[in-house]
């Protein structure tokens, strides 16, 4: 049966633009409060330290989409000091050196892996298993200030073929 009162449903009506309100405040809030940039990762790892050596190497894939960033560095709570490497031929010889920012942008990933530009980890502040994940945190500088990435990296195992050094 139809209301004969207008008053049930113009409080339903009120009740439904309000809800409305609601949904429409949440939709412009969400991406106001976030960055230009969407960072993103894979193939993030660390190798398993050979022996007792108090440091080992690793890698990730960053992509970033929106403006251009910069990494700043790689840090975690498992090692002391992680440095960011390059390799370069210098008279005839590959050379590792240390690396304070590297650039990334939407078409060109920052890939860190063995042979190439790389991740140093010094000092062990808990032994690391293979298998096993650690964190690590990419810190970037954008345009609306410092951002943090979050990473996942997997120990693998150490490959005596195919690295011969990192
Ligand atoms: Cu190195």
């Amino acid at each position: 049966m139809l209301s004969v009162s207008g008053s049930p449903s113009l409080r339903g009506i009120m009740l439904a633009r309000f809800t409305m309100l609601i949904a429409a405040c949440q939709d412009v809030a969400a991406p106001a409060g976030r960055n230009s940039v969407e960072l993103s990762y894979t193939d993030a790892y660390v190798m398993q330290p050979i022996g007792d050596r108090d440091m080992t190497a690793g890698g990730v894939t960053l992509s970033v989409t929106g403006d251009p960033v910069r990494l700043k560095g790689v840090s975690s709570p498992v090692f002391e000091v992680i440095e960011m490497h390059t390799m370069s031929m210098q008279d005839g010889r590959m050379q590792m050196r240390p690396v304070t920012e590297f650039e990334l942008r939407e078409d060109q990933d920052i890939r860190m892996t063995s042979g190439g530009d790389h991740l140093m980890m010094f000092g062990f502040v808990e032994p690391i298993e293979t298998g096993e994940t650690v964190e690590l945190f990419a810190d970037f500088a954008t345009d609306d200030g410092p951002v943090r990435l979050r990473i996942e990296a997997v120990v693998r195992a150490y490959d005596h073929g195919r690295h011969s050094g990192h």
